[in-house]
């Protein structure tokens, strides 16, 4: 589960979990949040165990944000113990959900992430779920940039990533996401008439890389609190896992 700050990864890993857990499947929840303080599901793996931003902070006299870079740099140490786990060795789950740390740079921008995930690639196949917060996509140029973000969270960790848009219940206008999905000509024109200047015609241009880019294009929205779209979540994450699917 990757996505910005606040934008439910930790909500949705348990809703996500659960609902897989229903429907008959093995689930392991894997926490890499050392920042985190109270978690709503069970870990069966939690980073926690190893070090916490708290204690780094302590140790080192470091501010919250420092602390996130050390513990960035300590997960880059601690990934080859924590990836000994016997949830990894054994593979006796179907599904592994790793709950990403807050701070997406941690993950996502640092060494730690990639050599984390370069490493899992040898224990199975990997698809990164990245979170949009629905909250925040107000207009159409916050889309293309999170879209545009999920792109390059793919480059960075080389492992297919779809983005999904989670927080459907607070979502007043879907049809801002359809249109870009399925019109892009359309959509363009729309991010024309915002008049935004030099940010409109780059998202202009933008969406059509993010269309040679992205492999799932359809428009997922989900609700971790309502638990809404968690079908289409798991449709598209098996989509991606069967390279036969049809992935347009
Ligand atoms: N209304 C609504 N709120 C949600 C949903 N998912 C998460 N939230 C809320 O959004 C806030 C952040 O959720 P988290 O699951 O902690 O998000 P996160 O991405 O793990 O946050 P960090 O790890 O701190 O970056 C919490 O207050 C959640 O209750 C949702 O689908 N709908
Ligand atoms: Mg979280």
């Amino acid at each position: 589960m990757l996505g910005t700050a606040g934008s439910g990864k930790t909500s949705l890993t348990k809703a996500y979990a659960e609902w897989l857990r229903n429907n008959g499947y093995k689930v392991a929840i894997v926490n890499l949040d050392p920042g985190i303080k109270k978690l709503p599901y069970e870990p069966d793996l939690d980073i926690r165990e190893y070090f916490t931003v708290e204690e780094i902070m302590e140790k080192y006299g470091l501010g919250p944000n420092g602390a996130f870079m050390k513990a960035s740099d300590m997960l880059l140490e601690y990934s080859n113990k924590i990836l000994l786990n016997r949830i990894f060795i054994r593979k006796i789950h179907d599904f592994v959900i790793i709950d990403t740390p807050g701070q997406m740079e941690m993950f996502v921008y640092r060494k730690s992430g990639q050599y984390f995930i370069s490493k899992l690639k040898k224990f199975g196949a990997i698809v990164g779920i990245f979170i949009v917060d629905g909250e925040n996509v107000n207009s159409y140029v916050d889309l293309v940039v999170s879209w545009m973000t999920s792109i390059l969270i793919q480059l960075k960790l080389e492992i297919s990533v779809v983005p999904i848009v989670n927080k459907a219940d607070l979502v007043k206008d879907r049809e801002a996401l359809e249109t870009f999905i399925n019109s892009p000509e359309e959509f363009k024109e729309k991010i024309l008439e915002t008049k935004e200047g030099l940010i409109a015609d780059t998202a202009i241009q933008l969406v059509d890389v993010i269309r040679d880019f992205t492999q799932s294009l359809r428009p997922i929205f989900v609700s971790a609190k309502t638990l809404e779209g968690m079908e289409d979540l798991h449709y598209i994450v098996h989509e991606v896992f069967c390279t036969c699917g049809d992935l347009t």
